[in-house]
């Protein structure tokens, strides 16, 4: 059913409000979950759903991104015209970087034309969430749409982070508003008004038709949400609304645009709950990453102490990947990337670290994210004071939660006075 379809996965975002994660990654390629990487979610939604004919459109800090996908998911046969491409910006049409999303399918017009695809679905490279994209495609055909946006209902409060979405009761979009400050309830719902996912599938003619209009225009801005749909509404186009929901749990889905440090923080922790709504351990939906090949984690009673009293190397309520070493310290609620070391006497709570985090003797982590390769000294304290990990020159988010950038030396863990 999906054969005719294409997909795009923007990549290219800055991800300017994830720093310092995204000081030398692209957004898609933070890691999450421990495992996985951003875009792990949306491949695998791709896989899970059909679709074989994918290219994942790059722009800024594109290495570590790359090198990714070439390890992780190269698995397709390319002979059949299946595989995931990497397109990079190419600059055939334009010498600029990409100057809106519209114009990062512009620019590779010509490479997406190769796949004589009816229809093109657009989705973007840093979501959280599980979808059967199969579902929308065939609304999108039964309504014989030009266009089809995915929705959610969204925080009436939230309405400045989304495109906005009003329909009639054929589910035909009537207004489309790019991040309005406010918004109209859905008629059924008083707290929340209908969002864009962001994500679309079009008829593949139109949209480069629309494209090459939309590509020569001074005044545009060139992206999906401010200029194309709106404009395909008002020249009454068929656009319509796809409402994305848990089949299983008859609810509201889980599906979460990890654009802040604190969405971000949030989406791995919700991991952590004991009954997540988004289940990593569903066996119908898998998510795929890299494999690793480290060992088994590992779980140690420490070494006693001067006062003569081991500690139980434990872990609850949190996730440990493969390669790591809890030794005596004691991690709760938290996720653990691969490689790990936590140390005798530490107590590692509400946090995600990293992969190659070594967490020394006597150190006491709180709601914090500690980037790759960071080695915590002996002592450090790091989430219970927000002025003095700012003191430090560590990020700390609206929400509290404090951010160790990669490579971070032990130089900057000076302790309180008084610990
Ligand atoms: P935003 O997420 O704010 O809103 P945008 O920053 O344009 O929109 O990013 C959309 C996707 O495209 C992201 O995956 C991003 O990484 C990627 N991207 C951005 N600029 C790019 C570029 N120049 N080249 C390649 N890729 C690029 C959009 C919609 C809203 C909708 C939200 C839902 O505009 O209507 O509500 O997504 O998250
Ligand atoms: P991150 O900090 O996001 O982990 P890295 O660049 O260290 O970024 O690693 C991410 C991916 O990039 C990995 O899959 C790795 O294989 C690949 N990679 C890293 N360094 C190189 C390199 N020098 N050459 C080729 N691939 C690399």
């Amino acid at each position: 059913m999906l054969r005719n379809v294409s997909t795009v996965i923007l990549a290219g975002g800055k991800g300017t409000r994830l720093e310092p994660l995204t000081r030398d990654r692209a957004k898609p390629a933070v890691p999450i979950g421990g495992m996985y990487r951003i875009i792990d979610f949306t491949l695998s939604n791709c896989i899970n759903s059909g679709l074989r004919r994918i290219s994942v459109l790059t722009q800024f800090k594109s290495h570590s991104l790359n090198g990714h996908l070439r390890r992780g998911w190269n698995f397709l046969p390319s002979e059949l015209g299946e595989g995931v491409e990497v397109l990079p910006p190419q600059q055939r049409i334009d010498e600029n970087w990409y100057r809106g999303t519209a114009d990062a399918i512009y620019q590779n017009i010509y490479s997406l034309e190769r796949h004589r695809s009816n229809e093109m679905l657009i989705l973007a490279g840093d979501h959280i969430y599980k979808m059967d994209y199969s579902n929308m495609v065939r609304f999108h055909r039964e309504r014989e749409a030009d266009l089809t946006i995915g929705c959610i209902p969204v925080p009436l409060e939230e309405t400045r982070q989304f495109g906005i979405v009003e329909t009639d009761s054929e589910d035909r979009v009537t207004h489309f508003l790019e991040k309005p400050a406010t918004a109209q309830p859905m008629p059924d719902d008083d707290t929340h008004a209908l969002g864009s996912m962001g994500i679309y599938v079009f008829n593949t003619r139109l949209l480069f038709e629309r494209l090459c209009t939309d590509a020569a225009r001074k005044e545009s801005s060139h992206d999906f949400g401010k200029d194309i749909i709106p404009e395909m509404i008002s020249d009454g186009l068929g656009v319509y609304a796809y409402r994305f929901r848990d089949e299983n749990r008859k609810a509201h889905a889980y599906w979460r645009d990890v654009g802040t440090l604190d969405a971000y923080y949030q989406a791995n922790i919700d991991l952590v709950d004991v009954d997540p709504v988004l289940n990593l351990y569903d066996a119908a939906w898998p998510i795929r990453t890299v494999a690793s090949d480290l060992p088994p984690p590992k779980f140690v009673f420490g070494e006693p102490g001067p006062a003569g009293h081991a500690r139980r190397g434990e872990a609850i309520d949190s996730m440990v990947c493969t390669g790591c070493i809890i030794s005596g310290g004691h991690v709760r609620r938290s996720v653990l990337s691969p490689g790990v070391r936590v140390n005798s006497y530490a107590t590692v709570e509400e946090s995600i670290l990293f992969e190659g985090v070594e967490v020394g003797r006597h150190c006491r982590i709180r709601r914090a994210i500690i980037d790759k390769d960071v080695k915590l000294p002996p002592y450090t304290v790091l989430g219970y004071d927000a002025e003095f990990d700012r003191s430090r020159g560590f990020t700390v988010s609206e929400l509290g939660v404090v951010v160790v950038p990669k490579d971070e030396p032990a130089t900057a863990f000076r302790s309180p006075n008084v610990l």
